[in-house]
């Protein structure tokens, strides 16, 4: 068993944490948990943007940008999440944790060259990932010294010389593997895998492979689009909005204004979770500064389903099942007219649904059949239902299922390609849809290679190539041996995190192109390069003039984005410069104009423009005011699916309930103070936890069984796959209102639980929201906390 007491080191260094001690702040005081009873939004959010502005001493700089953030073209995007900019010229919808973002990347703070001289890496990598980000922006160039154990400066065409020299030297183009984080604008991303796939490799993993792989797997196959085909305005009129497995009030807080304004007609709003989340109950408009001074909440919900970890499709089966049983007597329940034009393998699928027992879908979703009767009843009286989903849905062993499930119940009633109805998932960083629409992709499809070969001369590699998973099961075995990351923190986002690092540290050279320094700077290869970026609200300076880029939104929105800000220091370059420069070094003799590409990004969509379908006319309807929609054919009912309609499927129940009493389904979530693997401060808000990050979320009665008192000490051994057992000691158990058998913590803490071997083998996706875990009493005393009364 190598891995099993890895958990409870840091990935980069030798010293345990402390006990108690997350990967944020170092003990910030007492723990609490309360009842949160307050709102979403609103006042609350007011004043932690007022602790977050004030912590970065950001009071002059921070409101200006932010009022610059999401405006119709003239500002830039927010970096925060993928949710769309309001149509209707809304100037100021804005949230809490969008303005958290941008400050944390304005941050007075520097990263310069003093620090790696005062500190040497493994120093460093004893650091919380909180104190590591907290040394503010990198500003120059950094090359790892073995002998001193530092990194030092090194110029720009030197770190670029050694890009290039590496990856010359591999045996073959797919010895290296080139990762990208969902916030790389388009035009970067374009010329990223082009280089990449110039170089002669598909291996490009990128974040999206942890977070809705299944849900473009699912759509893809089901109706011929990777993406969902709802956009605002259908979210703007539709009767019934079933909201599955998204903490929306902390990672995509404009989706409140969205529900808040559905309730306020008369739409139902249904929620899907274990958890009822803040976006579940109330929330003051983040906007609406006459309800937040005159503290007027709206309710976002009219239906909480607490299902159990996974239950979801078997919740989806049973309102298709409901809505067939009432076919019998209501001629409406179905739309036949749109089953028998548009969709394929009807039939089957209504045998399937007739014949799985009522007491089996009780079983599997965790709830009543009188609850699952309400969901199909709000489903069945609604003229427009849209669905959306996030990673409660998608990092399931099932998720592709799970989604194409929720297509099959949309389908029964035509809720597809009219307003206010269809799929909508809510995608995570602010342009990883956008990346796959620009070439991301370890899967690329034959016509979309074909349109790059044509449109850059260039001859890309045809096989598949690696994904995260695959890529650091390479690292491993040896034969991936450069790693490129664009953005992101691997070391930390990917599970098994000792495993992951490990893999990180075989590599020849390791290149992490970063705003701000994390832990995938300090666990690194034999040979390793910090290459410092602009961020989005900088201004960008090339040979023609201030540059600006695009980005995708969640609902295939393009538009642009331009920085205002000074940079961080002048010694950045952006990352289309960092990019090409990296490529002319591997590619002296290319064809490619990277230099001319860099001195004026309208040159790069020219390009785009015929190399990706939808991007016609790119620079000038990317200047539109509120850009372009990408065209969306399966909106249009036109479905590039072997049928050419939307196809029904057919996939069995899985059994998502522990065989094992004594085994738990684990969750790892994101608390509201975190993005990603930032982490900002110790506090989840709406779930009212304070000072804890180190906890597991447990309901009550399992607690009781397992003689475990409310915010005692708790050991945590999860069971991989392949046996191989993990553990993480000494964690605080809080009792907390989800269904038994359920439990939920926070990534990235508890990525060392997922074993190397947990990804689903529909989407090769981690299972970071399903871990078997047990969990037993410590032994251990804990120093006080504030528990709520009970
Ligand atoms: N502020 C902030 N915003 C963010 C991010 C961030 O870290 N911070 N991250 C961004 C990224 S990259 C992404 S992908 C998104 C992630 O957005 P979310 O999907 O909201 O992310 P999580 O925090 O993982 O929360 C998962 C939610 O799914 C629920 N859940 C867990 N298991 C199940 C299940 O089996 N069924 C159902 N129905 N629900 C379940 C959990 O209770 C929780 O509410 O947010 C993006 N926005
Ligand atoms: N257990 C568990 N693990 C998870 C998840 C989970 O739910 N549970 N969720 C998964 C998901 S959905 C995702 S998306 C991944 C996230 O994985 P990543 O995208 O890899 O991680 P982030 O934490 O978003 O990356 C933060 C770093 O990005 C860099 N950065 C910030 N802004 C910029 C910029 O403008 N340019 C560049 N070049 N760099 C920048 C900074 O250096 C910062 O340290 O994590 C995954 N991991
Ligand atoms: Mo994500």
């Amino acid at each position: 068993m190598t891995t099993a007491e890895a958990g409870q080191n840091p990935p980069g260094g030798a010293d345990a944490p402390p006990p108690e001690g997350g990967q944020g702040p170092a003990d910030e005081g007492t723990p609490v948990q309360r009842h949160y009873h307050h709102p979403a939004a609103g006042w609350g959010a007011a004043k932690s943007v007022t602790h977050v502005l004030a912590k970065e001493r950001a009071f002059v700089d921070g409101p200006r940008a932010i009022f610059k953030m999401n405006h119709e073209n003239g500002g830039f995007d927010c970096p925060g999440c993928a949710w769309p900019d309001d149509t209707k010229g809304l100037k100021l919808d804005i949230c809490e944790n969008g303005i958290k973002h941008v400050t944390w990347e304005m941050t007075p703070k520097r990263a310069g060259r003093e620090l790696f001289a005062r500190h040497s890496v493994s120093e460093l990598a004893t650091w919380t990932d909180f104190a590591l980000e907290d040394t503010g922006r990198l500003t120059e160039p950094m090359v790892y010294n073995p002998e001193t154990d530092h990194y030092e400066p090194i110029t720009w065409k030197a770190a670029f010389e050694l890009v290039g020299r590496e990856l010359r030297a591999l045996d073959d183009p797919n010895e290296a593997s080139f990762y990208t984080s969902g916030r790389l604008g388009n035009e970067a991303t374009f010329l990223y895998q082009l280089w990449a796939r110039e170089f002669g490799t598909n291996n490009l993993p990128d974040c999206s492979n942890m977070c809705h792989e299944a849900s473009g797997r699912a759509l893809t196959a089901a109706l011929g689009t990777g993406k969902g085909t709802a956009d605002l305005a259908d979210w703007e009129s539709a009767d019934a909005l079933f909201i599955m497995g998204v903490n929306a009030a902390s990672n995509a807080p404009r989706m409140l204004t969205a529900l808040a304004e559905a309730y306020d007609r008369g739409a139902q709003i249904v929620h899907v979770n274990p958890l009822v989340e803040a976006a579940a109950t109330r929330t003051i408009v983040p906007h609406d500064f006459l309800d937040m001074a005159l503290f007027k909440p709206t309710r976002t919900s009219t239906l909480n389903l607490q299902v159990r970890a996974g239950g979801d499709m078997a919740l989806l089966r049973g309102m298709a099942k409901a809505v067939l049983e009432e076919s019998a007597t209501d001629p409406n329940a179905l739309d036949r007219v749109f089953i028998d034009r548009h969709t394929h393998g009807f039939e089957e699928y209504r045998a399937l649904c007739e014949a799985t027992p009522w007491e089996e879908l009780e079983r599997q979703s965790g709830l009543s059949r009188q609850d699952i009767l309400k969901a199909a009843q709000v489903y069945s009286r609604a003229d427009r239902t849209l669905i959306s989903w996030c990673l409660g849905v998608s990092q399931h062993e099932h998720g592709v299922d799970t989604v194409r499930e929720i297509v099959n119940v949309l389908l029964l009633r035509g809720n597809l390609g009219r307003e206010g109805a269809g799929p909508s998932p809510v995608r995570g960083h602010s342009n990883v849809q956008g990346n796959r629409t620009c070439g991301i992709d370890h899967r690329p499809a034959p016509e979309f290679l074909d349109m790059l070969a044509e449109a850059c001369g260039i001859d890309p590699p045809r096989e598949h190539g690696l994904d995260t998973v695959g890529t650091i099961a390479a690292m491993h075995e040896g034969k991936v041996k450069v790693f490129v990351g664009m953005g992101g923190n691997f070391v930390m986002a990917a599970p098994d995190t000792p495993y992951t690092a490990e893999g990180m540290r075989k590599c020849e050279l390791t290149v992490q192109v970063s705003t701000k320094l994390n832990r995938s700077h300090v666990v690194h290869g034999r040979k390793a390069l910090i290459l410092p970026c602009l961020g989005r609200t900088e201004k960008d300076h090339q040979r023609r003039g201030i540059q600006s880029t695009s980005v995708e939104d969640s609902m295939s929105m393009v538009h642009l984005s331009v920085g205002m800000k000074r940079p961080a220091s002048p010694h950045l370059l952006s990352e289309p410069a960092i990019i090409a420069g990296m490529a002319r070094a591997t590619l002296p003799d290319s064809a490619t104009p990277w230099e001319k590409y860099v001195e004026d990004y309208d040159r790069i969509r020219d390009t785009m423009s015929v190399a990706l379908d939808g991007f016609e006319d790119f620079n000038r309807r990317v200047r539109l005011p509120l850009g372009f929609r990408i065209k969306q054919p399966a909106r249009e009912l036109i479905f590039f699916t072997p049928s050419q309609r939307a196809e029904f499927s057919t996939a069995p129940l899985p059994d998502v309930v522990p065989g094992d009493e004594e085994v738990l389904i684990l969750q790892t979530m994101r608390s509201h103070d975190q993005w990603n693997t930032t982490i900002y401060s110790d506090d989840d808000r709406y779930r009212g936890i304070k000072n804890l990050r180190t906890l597991i979320l447990m309901n009550a009665a399992d607690m009781r069984a397992r003689g475990i008192s409310p915010g005692s000490l708790v050991d945590i051994a999860a069971t991989s796959k392949d046996g191989s057992i993990r553990t993480l000691n000494e964690y605080r158990a809080l009792a907390y209102d989800m269904p038994r058998g359920c439990a939920a913590g926070y990534m990235p803490e508890m990525n060392v639980l997922i074993g190397k071997a947990d990804y689903s083998t529909q989407s090769d996706q981690p299972l970071m929201k399903n871990v078997r875990v047990k969990v037993t009493p410590s032994g251990v005393p804990a120093r006080p906390m504030v528990l709520p009364a009970s």
